[in-house]
């Protein structure tokens, strides 16, 4: 890059998200444009999340790109659920095939990023001391691409090294011969505990919360069932975007508590057995808002789990008691129930004894079981600051020189999970208070970047400079999505959902929880209405307040 490089936009990332923005806004719209990424190469949390074990639980025909249907015929997944390994050379297959890489600007991270209201451009510096200007400021940045670092004391005294399962080392590690500690039981820990149990001498699993792990179900995709797949594409695209989580599941029935004992457990039975996120959202549309509903789910898996493991102290440990199923997101799992069942696994509660601290040799915990448990490494699967962490490492300011994190100071606020109100044509792809992780991440990002593509259109055709939100639209998004979650069990659990897990950050709901064909067709309204909510050059766009249902 040269010295401030003037262009129509930047994307910020090069995953799923950077790379389709890249590709709508250079090639159908024919601005100019930069995608940047810290990484050294395209993929996003796929470049990153690298640790054994690491797949995709959503089925990989499924959570891949739909919007070229040449795309969809040539590429040839090999597994049901890919693999971290072949969903980065999908992403790295569509940088070439589109000819994306030469506007992708890698191995740098954006550290400030001003809006001029003068000139209606964001100006942007990087690490690298670059600086460049652009119209309209595009992030992919992500919703797990920032690591959670856990507050442990003495985690720098600790003599071996410490991993992240967000940061992997790209040429892997070898445990073999090795005391390792996992600390987290989330779907990162879940996938990645099985693997280095297989291969360490030993293994210590550090668990504060016990979670509601489901089979994946993952082989060899059939090579009939992906003939089939392909055949049916548009179709199977269109069931999904129907569907409240993006899959193309059309199962569901309205209540847990309608059905027969027998019945319900004929279904969460084959739902187990399907594997995938059957269970979890093509069982019973109750068990997200009714707390009976929501026990026979539970207290279904807990059940299996008592009988996958064979220690029955141990098997309690792994049985979650203290929040609902799927109140935290679920994890996937192959084998991680039996891991426990070897002699080299142990597993620690740290709800009866916490850990103390990390020393030289190992971690000390404290209650009854307190004792100090030799390691050689320990691997942190401890999560992200999701949703928001990354947008606010990016020393964002908007109008009037507000800061981002000053306006989220007590949570996101946003008008449809897009934009904000003072940050003029900042677009958020799967932003929060967007259905983002309760959507298929593919089709929720394309789903942004069309709209967005076209609201950029829509601007330059009338010659308007500024697109913001009112401060009215806004506040009326955040009460909508407050007001379509007031019934249902997640905002009572703490999780990364409410910006819980990181210690400080503000407890408030990041997405939207009407599922993903109400959102879709609140976006088209608002368009629909000459984008109704939004100011244009600071005038409303269009009469009326801005949209909620
Ligand atoms: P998650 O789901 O946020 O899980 C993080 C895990 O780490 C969870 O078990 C946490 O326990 C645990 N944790 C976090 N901090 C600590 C500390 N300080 N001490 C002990 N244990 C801790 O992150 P993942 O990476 O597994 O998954 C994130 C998303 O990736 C997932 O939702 C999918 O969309 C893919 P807690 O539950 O907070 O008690």
């Amino acid at each position: 890059m040269t010295d401030d490089l003037e262009l129509d936009a930047v994307v910020v990332g090069a995953g799923f998200s950077g790379l389709y923005a890249l590709h709508v806004l250079r090639d159908r719209l024919g601005l100019s444009v930069r995608a940047i990424d810290r990484a050294g190469g395209v993929g996003g949390v796929w470049y990153w999340n690298r640790y054994p074990g690491a797949r995709c639980d959503i089925e990989s025909y499924s959570y891949s790109y739909s919007f070229s249907p040449d795309l969809q015929q040539e590429w040839r997944w090999s597994e049901r659920f890919a693999g971290q390994p072949e969903i980065l050379r999908y992403l790295e297959h569509v940088a070439d095939r589109f000819d994306l890489r030469r506007d992708i600007v890698l191995d740098t991270r954006i550290t400030s990023a001003t809006w001029d209201d003068d000139r209606a451009r964001w100006v942007l510096t990087t690490d690298i001391g670059d600086r460049l200007s652009a119209r309209y400021l595009i992030s992919g940045a992500g919703n797990l691409s920032e690591a959670a670092t856990p507050e442990l004391d003495g985690l720098d005294t600790f003599d071996g090294p410490v991993y992240s399962t967000a940061r992997w080392p790209r040429g892997g590690v070898d445990f073999t011969g090795k005391r390792v500690a996992v600390i987290g039981t989330g779907s990162s820990g879940i996938q990645v505990i099985p693997h280095i149990a297989a291969q360490a001498a030993h293994l210590t699993v550090f668990q504060r919360t016990a979670n509601y792990a489901t089979p994946i179900g993952n082989g060899t995709l059939d090579p009939e069932f992906a003939r089939l797949v392909k055949a049916d594409y548009p179709n199977l695209r269109r069931r999904s975007r129907d569907n409240f989580a993006g899959l193309p599941f059309d199962l569901q029935s309205p209540s847990a508590l309608a059905v027969s004992d027998h019945e319900r457990s004929r279904v969460y039975q084959e739902r187990w057995d399907q594997g995938g996120f059957r269970l979890f959202l093509d069982s019973y549309a109750d068990l997200f808002f009714d707390e009976k509903a929501n026990d026979t789910a539970a207290e279904f898996i807990r059940d299996r789990i008592r009988e996958r493991v064979t220690d029955p102290a141990t098997a309690e440990l792994l049985c979650p008691t203290d929040h609902p199923y799927a109140t935290k997101r679920p994890p996937l799992e192959s084998g991680y129930y039996e891991t426990y069942n070897r002699d080299t696994v142990e597993l620690v509660d740290l709800r009866s004894s916490p850990i103390q601290r990390i020393i030289p040799r190992g971690i000390r915990t404290e209650g009854a079981a307190g004792t100090d448990h030799a390691l050689d490494a320990i691997v942190l699967a401890t999560g992200f600051d999701g949703f928001t962490g990354p947008l606010l490492r990016m020393g964002i300011r908007g109008r009037d020189g507000r800061s981002l994190r000053e306006h989220w100071s007590d949570g996101p606020h946003t008008y449809l999970g897009l934009m904000t109100h003072g940050f003029p044509n900042l677009f958020t792809i799967t932003g929060p208070q967007s259905p983002s992780q309760f959507y298929n991440h593919p089709l929720a990002a394309e789903d942004h970047v069309d709209w967005l593509a076209d609201c950029i259109s829509h601007l330059r055709e009338r010659g308007v400079d500024r697109i913001e939100p009112s401060a009215e639209a806004e506040h009326r998004w955040g009460e909508h999505t407050d007001e379509v979650a007031s019934g249902a069990l997640l905002p009572r659990t703490d999780s990364w959902f409410m910006g819980s897990n990181v210690p400080g950050k503000p407890r408030a709901l990041l997405i939207y929880l009407g599922g993903a064909p109400a959102y879709r067709r609140i976006c088209a309204d608002v368009a629909e209405r000459g984008y109704q909510g939004f100011l244009f050059d600071g005038v409303p766009a269009a009469e009326g307040p801005g949209a909620t249902v």
